[in-house]
């Protein structure tokens, strides 16, 4: 009998990675749909034992499987391996290895998931136990896989472990007992892989099957049916906290905004090195999930939580200046990858400007619906530069409302968007759709903007 890992990329090498250090005696399969799978000469060379087999999934390759750990880029095989199994063998994902692995080992666990912001929470929430003196790791779809912040057996286990969830990796866990869950804030994304905005919520909402404790959203009625009555819950949100346990923003006689727990003043907004109010959403989350992990509910080193927030100045490729040409700020929002990203990016720079912004957007749009970007849109974008697969989807939507100019590749959008800018206006690239039709990734795709921004003549 033999543990087949399907997947061979960095989620496929953290299992097998896992099942050596845990669980050396099983004989291990691991498969991938791609005939070119950019990890099979890494697995080859690192475990030349383990046989690999590249191309479509076929039910003999499952024939003697004893238990089958799917990678979230193949969730939806799920359904279609269980048939090809005996219906006593596990099909499910690395994080159902994870919460395995932890049992006994007295470690708390945050759980973060969300359609925008999820890297940005989680980052801060590690700064900010950190800074604290904490002993913690950050990882999940993040970028580290969850099982790779595993100790060595025998090894020292941190106090607390902090995860980005997909909604991909959501889809096929079974069992992630978490300290504490959030679900940031929904808006569509993913529908060509899901199926449909229900079936996405659904995975997002199974954060909660074995939470401990809810941050819940209160600026986001949509999250209502998703967020479960019989595990406590704190709030969150931009409006006064309701009760004293809950996190929010109150201003005071003087005019300045604070972010509060309950009536209590914990940070002045107006200091905040992030900036857009998406981003004072983020802190506040980030501040309820860190409270939410001591047995008062309190943020117990105050001090230690600020400098961790105050250190933070952002992740790269959200909202990052690049440079200014001419009085032309360039920002790159490379991973605004749907469009509540580039929606929230839009209304957070919108007015920082005297101008109006100019939006290089375009990609893969996943079966988004364009048409939510039309009132911010209208409020602060003066043209539009599309390039990549759903351009002309895109155009059809935004052309009645602003120019909108295609471009072949990111390079062309560059130009067009230096020779229509003027002093006083803006140039954000947040595509609201994802990299992967032209690029390896979001992170390719923002690298290449800042080169051709950075080379740009003065005008
Ligand atoms: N794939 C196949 N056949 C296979 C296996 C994968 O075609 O047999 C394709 C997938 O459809 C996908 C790509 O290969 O397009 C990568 O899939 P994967 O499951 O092998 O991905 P990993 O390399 O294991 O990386 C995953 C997450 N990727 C995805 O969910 C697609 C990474 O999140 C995450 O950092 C990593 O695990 C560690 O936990 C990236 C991501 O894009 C950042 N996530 C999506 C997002 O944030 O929107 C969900
Ligand atoms: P994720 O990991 O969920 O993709 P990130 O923290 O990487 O989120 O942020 C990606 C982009 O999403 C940012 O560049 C910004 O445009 C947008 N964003 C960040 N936080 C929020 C939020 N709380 N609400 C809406 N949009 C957000």
């Amino acid at each position: 009998m033999v543990t087949v890992v399907v997947g061979a990329g960095k989620t496929g090498l953290s299992c097998i990675r896992y099942f050596r250090r845990y669980h050396p005696s099983l004989a291990l399969r691991v498969l991938d749909s791609r005939e070119h799978c950019p990890g099979i000469a890494d697995i080859k060379k690192q475990y030349p034992d383990i046989p690999v087999m590249c191309g479509p999934f076929e039910p003999r390759h499952f024939a003697d499987a004893q238990r089958v750990v799917l990678s979230p880029g193949v969730q939806h095989w799920a359904e279609k391996i269980k048939t090809w199994v005996a219906p006593t063998v596990l099909v499910t994902g690395d994080l159902d290895l994870f919460a395995e692995a932890i049992v006994g080992h007295g470690i708390a666990t945050i759980g973060v998931t969300g359609s925008n912001g999820k890297s940005t929470v989680t980052t801060l929430v590690g700064e900010i136990l950190r800074a604290q003196g904490e002993d913690c790791l950050v990882g999940g779809n993040l970028g580290t896989p969850a099982l790779d912040l595993l100790p060595a057996p025998g090894g020292p286990w941190p106090r607390i472990i902090v995860l980005e969830l997909s909604s991909f990796q959501l889809a096929i866990t079974q069992q992630l007992p978490l300290t504490v869950a959030t679900i940031l804030n929904l808006s569509p994304d993913h529908i060509d892989y899901h199926g449909s905005e229900a079936a996405y919520a659904e995975a997002k909402s199974r954060i909660f099957r074995t939470a401990g404790y809810a941050v819940v959203n209160r600026d986001a009625p949509n999250l209502t049916p998703y967020i479960p009555h019989d595990i406590p819950e704190i709030r969150f949100g931009l409006s006064s906290p309701e009760k004293a346990s809950d996190f929010g923003l109150i201003m005071d006689a003087t005019g300045d905004t604070w972010l509060c727990q309950g009536k209590k003043r914990l940070l002045n907004a107006n200091i905040l090195p992030l900036s857009g109010t998406h981003n004072v959403a983020n802190v506040l989350a980030a501040l309820a999930l860190v409270a939410r992990l001591s047995p008062t509910g309190q943020i117990e080193n105050m001090a230690g939580a600020v400098h961790g927030v105050m250190a933070f100045k952002g992740l790269p490729h959200r909202c990052q200046w690049v440079r200014t040409i001419n009085g032309v700020p360039w920002i790159n929002d490379s991973k605004g990858t749907n469009v509540g990203a580039t929606e929230q990016a839009l209304y957070g720079l919108g007015k920082s400007i005297p101008g109006k912004w100019i939006l290089i957007a375009g990609g893969d749009g996943k079966g988004a619906d364009f048409s939510t970007l039309l009132p911010v849109l209208r409020q602060y974008v003066k043209a539009v530069i599309l390039f990549g697969k759903d351009k002309t989807i895109m155009e059809s939507v935004f052309k009645t409302l602003v120019p909108c100019y295609l471009c072949a590749t990111l390079e062309e959008a560059v130009s067009c968007a230096h020779r229509l800018s003027k002093t006083g206006e803006g140039v954000l690239l947040s595509p609201a759709c994802a990299s992967l039709d032209m690029f390896i990734n979001y992170e390719a795709r923002g690298h290449l903007f800042v080169e051709y921004v950075e080379a740009l003549p003065e005008k």
